[in-house]
């Protein structure tokens, strides 16, 4: 069976952390940027654990300054995505690596992600839109200015509202007031939660926050009480089993949750997060799961529709995406 040519729908990626390292070289050189220790000897991004983690990710955004950067960035992105079947991504983009929380430069970051994001659809046939991103490590009141950015470019490619960061920084609650704002502009919202702490966070996002989607979640499986909560209120997953692999939350893909959370009714999705640090695509995600767990074509259209249905796109746009499933998942 070939899962590769399969049209496939991914609601989780962060988009500097799906630059390909050689893009980033190039933009290093370019600019005469030292890059010492983001990289190993094989020039693959180079981190020992999930803080390491993050702070490798953020060393490599300094590259990345200015929207044309962004521009470039995208393009490169959605080649790969597009050579995997990808037909729509949401990426988590945040105003605190473009233009620092500035709503006019922020503005024009995303009009320059968007026409790159045109011109990548045209070539690739490949839809991206993008959710606006507070990072948790940073201080809460540059989470509000996030917001701000976030609920200023709410729209047409802007589509919702998403924490990430290190899930050990404070509390959900103390995110409340920017999700408030986001969710007050109609914003459709989601957290990572559940991936380094445990079911109690997956709660807290859902009941102090009030979202509909989670980043990650999969530590919900830790308190049935929790995963009923899940299935109760519809929250979809985005589930990225490679990275919480390579993060090592599981020790491999037989151990990973995903298959047990979805026997138990959960919505689940499937993406990569940041294949290039987590040496993953969306072509070894699926081949990877459909020969830990035995699904078949069915399960992975089953979960593709769930993704449809659960993007923070338009209605015409979904209906487009449902159409293509339809088509090549026979
Ligand atoms: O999902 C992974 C691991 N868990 C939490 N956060 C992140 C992941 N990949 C990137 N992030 C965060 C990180 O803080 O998102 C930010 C990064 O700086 C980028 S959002 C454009
Ligand atoms: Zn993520």
């Amino acid at each position: 069976m070939t899962l590769n040519r399969l049209a496939k729908v991914e609601l989780h990626t962060h988009l500097e952390g799906a630059a390909p390292p050689e893009f980033i070289r190039q933009l290093a050189q370019e600019k005469s940027v030292d890059l010492t220790g983001v990289f190993d000897d094989e020039g693959n991004y180079a981190f020992d654990d999930f803080l390491h983690f993050l702070k490798v990710y953020e060393a490599a955004t300094v590259v990345l300054q200015t929207p044309v950067d962004y521009q470039r960035l995208v393009l490169a992105v959605l080649e790969k995505s597009a050579s995997n079947g990808v037909i729509y991504t949401e990426t988590f983009v945040s105003p605190d690596f473009c233009g620092n929380r500035d709503v006019g430069a922020w503005r024009e970051y995303v009009h320059a992600m968007q026409e790159a994001s045109s011109v990548g659809e045209k070539t690739h046939g490949i839809v991206l839109r993008g959710i606006v991103t507070p990072i948790r490590h940073f201080e809460v009141s540059k989470a509000k200015e996030v917001a701000v950015c976030a609920v200023e470019t709410f729209g047409d490619w802007i589509v919702g509202f998403g924490i990430g960061g290190d899930e050990g920084a404070g509390k959900f609650s103390d995110f409340a007031y920017a999700y408030d704002m986001a969710r007050e502009a109609g914003m459709p919202l989601t957290a990572h939660a559940g991936e380094f702490a445990g079911a109690q966070s997956v709660r807290s996002a859902i009941r102090d926050l009030g979202v509909r989607r989670i980043g990650h979640g999969v530590r919900a499986i830790e308190d049935m009480s929790v995963v009923e909560e899940l299935v109760e209120r519809d929250v979809v997953l985005e589930v990225c089993p490679g990275s919480n692999i390579a993060l090592g939350l599981y020790p491999g893909w037989a151990d990973h949750p995903i298959a047990r959370l979805r026997d138990a009714g959960v919505k689940v999705t499937i993406s990569t997060d940041d294949p290039p640090f987590f040496h993953t695509s969306m072509n070894d995600e699926y081949n990877n799961l459909a020969r830990a767990f035995a699904w078949g074509k069915d399960v992975f259209k089953e979960i593709n529709i769930t993704a449809a249905n659960a993007a923070f796109c338009d209605e015409i746009t979904r209906k487009a995406l449902i159409a293509k499933l339809e088509q090549t998942h026979e």
